[in-house]
């Protein structure tokens, strides 16, 4: 009977701790604050207003979409593809609920997202679902892990799949070419790749506790 059956979550991934999330967002905040004001980015406004002159707001454009997470298993309820698999494996049974520190090493944005890269520990990628990578970018050879990421915000009219989706192909960029390095900031050096996609990589990378677990919406 439908009560014999597991309940897929929408998404297995890690949950950042409330105090943390306010300091990922304030940290953002200033970010994007401080880019506004670069010449560099303003030498490249139309890559986000398609108008060269037009002021952007980048506070106001990246919109938060809630709980601040790094999705591992996008389950859709059971809909998605392997999603019984994943949620079925002793490691994921046996990590649900425990606490974990995530190591956030850039802030990136595009056009269309803005988001932190994780990279994981060794014991965190065996919570990876086999092929995020592949499914994504299957032309890419890309480590496990690589689209690992929290998102921060998304433009007006995109889904929030799209950050990895961005940090994958940020990644394939930084694979071909070194990007224009525009500047030291105090968290860490800023390069520009190119139609709108700037990474910010930290200096010292940040540690985020989360909890892992599912979301049900
Ligand atoms: O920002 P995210 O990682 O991108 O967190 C949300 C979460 O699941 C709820 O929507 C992510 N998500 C949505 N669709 C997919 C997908 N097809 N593959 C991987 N992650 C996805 C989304």
């Amino acid at each position: 009977g439908p009560l014999e059956e597991t309940c897929l979550p929408l998404f297995f991934g890690w949950f950042l701790c409330p105090a943390f999330q306010d300091k990922l967002r304030s940290m953002a905040k200033d970010f994007l604050k401080t880019l506004t004001g670069l010449e560099a980015f303003k030498k490249h406004l139309g890559d986000f207003t398609g108008e060269a002159e037009k002021e952007v707001d980048l506070e106001h454009y990246f919109q938060d979409q809630g709980r601040l997470h790094c999705t591992t298993k996008f389950c859709d309820h059971g809909k998605a593809e392997g999603s019984k698999e994943y949620a079925e494996q002793q490691v994921v049974k046996d990590r649900y609920g425990s606490m974990s520190e995530l190591m956030l090493s850039a802030l990136f944005l595009t056009p269309r997202t803005l988001g932190a890269r994780v990279s994981f520990t060794e014991e965190q990628l065996q919570l990876w679902p086999a092929g995020a990578e592949k499914e994504a970018a299957p032309d890419a050879d890309l480590p496990p892990g690589s689209r690992a990421h929290v998102t921060l915000g998304c433009a007006e009219g995109v889904e929030p799949v799209q950050t990895g989706l961005d940090l994958l192909e940020l990644i394939q960029q930084q694979q071909g070419q070194e990007g224009e390095q525009v500047q030291d900031l105090e968290l860490g050096s800023l390069a520009y790749y190119g139609k709108g996609a700037w990474v910010l990589s930290l200096r010292e990378s940040i540690l985020a506790p989360a909890c892992f677990s599912g979301f049900y919406g």
